[in-house]
């Protein structure tokens, strides 16, 4: 028996990368990745054996290919159904939240750019991603008051909600982003798991460097 393949970018950079790669992490998958360097002369063509879209990540399983972050995310959570909370209310909030995040904060993404190696407290955040931030700090905050006596995590226990939201974790540490106390909490919850730690250690001696991603 073969184990799953999970096709990455750059951990350094790929945001959209971390989220399937820690969802599996936290759920005990025992799976082997490969890290496909974004943005090179080769890098689109060998993307492309692997993932129609031309887009990491891609998941392979045997017959099975998913070349989307939270699609990958939704075939893992078919086996491992606890990663989307038991009660249906709060299930279709996880599924609409993460949804939100797939689709939506496009402000955030491109002026806060994930770059775990950068130091960027101080810089100044333009007006429509602090929009964007606002909205997480209201999700997040409504999540921990409703479920926080349930566990750590968005809805309780980790799960996909909280894998979709990792990178956001990510950008909030490295733009210094003030958070009220819930929100701060949740992100310090977040970036103290040993695989968030080990993904930004294999991040920070990565040897390719992006300058599209630099912001200064
Ligand atoms: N909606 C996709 C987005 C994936 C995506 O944009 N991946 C970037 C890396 S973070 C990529 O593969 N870029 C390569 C390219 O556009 O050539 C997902 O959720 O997986």
């Amino acid at each position: 028996m073969t184990r799953p393949l999970l096709l990455i970018g750059n951990k350094n950079y790929s945001s959209w990368s971390l989220r399937p790669w820690l969802l599996m992490k936290q759920a005990g998958i025992d799976f082997d990745e490969r890290v496909i360097p974004l943005y090179n002369d080769a890098s689109r063509q060998e993307i492309l054996r692997h993932s129609p879209s031309g887009k990491l990540p891609c998941l392979i399983d045997g017959d099975l290919k998913v070349w989307d972050s939270l699609a990958i995310c939704e075939t893992v959570a078919e086996s491992l159904p606890q990663l989307w909370p038991s009660d249906a209310v709060a299930r279709a909030h996880a599924r609409a939240l993460s949804a939100e995040m797939h689709s939506g904060f496009t402000a955030l993404r491109t002026r806060l750019p994930m770059n775990i190696r950068a130091d960027l407290a101080g810089k100044c955040i333009e007006i429509d991603a602090e929009r964007d931030i606002a909205r997480i700090v209201e999700a997040w905050t409504e999540c921990r008051s409703r479920y926080g006596a349930q566990g750590l995590f968005l809805f309780g226990t980790f799960g996909v909600a909280d894998a979709m939201f990792a990178p956001v974790c990510f950008r909030f540490h490295i733009y210094g982003v003030p958070l009220p106390d819930a929100a701060a909490r949740y992100r310090d919850t977040m970036l103290a798991l040993p695989a968030m730690q080990q993904w930004a250690a294999d991040a920070r001696v990565e040897p390719w460097s992006l300058p599209q991603f630099e912001v200064g």
